[in-house]
């Protein structure tokens, strides 16, 4: 099969949410030699973009994106370990904060985040989802001193304005300027994190690792 039909396929077991379709079709993708990072990006993504444009047009409903969460899940499990064998070792790039906004309980971006940020070096402290903006605050005062960068994510528009707040709450604790922020998610935009006075922003997870690399020299 050519690598394209294995991209479509995966896509396609997204939008139908077939669970054990797509993890076994996601080993064969291992098996025929293309990268994980390539089977989420080109394969597994696009289906999760396109059932939430079938969600937001109401052709579909919560059940669906349910199940299509949880079929990309499965294909994760198979990927996960293969991202951590990536694992570049040496000295530390610094300890990366991981966390989902408050309020919002999207974690499929965020836990692919924290493993490629874990596989290029950070350390992780990962406070998981529906993240208070104060844990956040106490958890970064907690490190001051240390290399410290905050990964936050916000599915929802609504999600995202907490990080507004967040960035407001370091700057009232003095805590700013010992480290550096950067916030994704589908809404998050280089605008908004200039108006928030935030440091960076990232469209996927190879290119937040890379990111976080840049920001933290
Ligand atoms: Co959800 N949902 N959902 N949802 N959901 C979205 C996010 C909508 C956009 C769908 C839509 O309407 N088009 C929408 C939000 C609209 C908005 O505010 N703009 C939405 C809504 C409305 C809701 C509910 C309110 C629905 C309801 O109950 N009526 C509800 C909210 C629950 C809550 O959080 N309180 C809800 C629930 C759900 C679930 C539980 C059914 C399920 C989540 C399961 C889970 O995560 N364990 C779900 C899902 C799956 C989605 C969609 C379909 C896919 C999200 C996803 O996993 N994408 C999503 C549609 C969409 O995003 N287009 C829809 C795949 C991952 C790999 O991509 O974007 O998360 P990612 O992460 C990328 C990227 O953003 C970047 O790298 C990641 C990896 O490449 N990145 C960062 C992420 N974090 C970063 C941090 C950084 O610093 C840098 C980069």
């Amino acid at each position: 099969m050519a690598n394209e039909e294995i991209f479509e396929k995966l896509t396609n077991a997204i939008v139908t949410q077939n669970i054990a379709g797509c993890a076994q079709l996601t080993q064969e993708a291992l098996d025929a030699g293309i990268s994980p990072l390539d089977i989420i990006t080109k394969g597994l993504s696009p289906g999760m973009k396109i059932i939430g444009d079938k969600f937001e047009a109401a052709e579909v409903f919560l059940p669906q994106i349910m199940m299509s969460g949880k079929t990309m899940e499965a294909a994760m499990k198979i990927l996960t370990p293969e991202l951590e064998k990536t694992k570049v070792e040496g000295r530390s790039a610094g300890l990366a904060i991981t966390f989902v906004a408050e309020g919002d309980i999207h974690d499929i971006g965020h836990r692919l985040v924290t493993t490629m940020l874990g596989a290029n070096g950070f350390e992780i402290l990962d406070l998981g989802v529906d993240v208070l903006n104060e844990t956040v605050v106490e958890e970064a005062a907690k490190h001051k001193g240390q290399k410290v960068i905050l990964v936050g994510s916000a599915l929802m528009t609504t999600s995202m304005l907490g990080q507004k707040d967040l960035m407001d709450m370091l700057r009232e604790e003095k805590l700013r300027d010992n480290v550096k922020c950067m916030f994704g998610g589908a809404p998050v935009s280089k605008k908004w994190i200039d108006e928030i006075g935030a440091d960076a922003t990232a469209e996927n997870a190879a290119e937040a690792a890379k990111v976080a690399l840049k920001v933290m020299k």
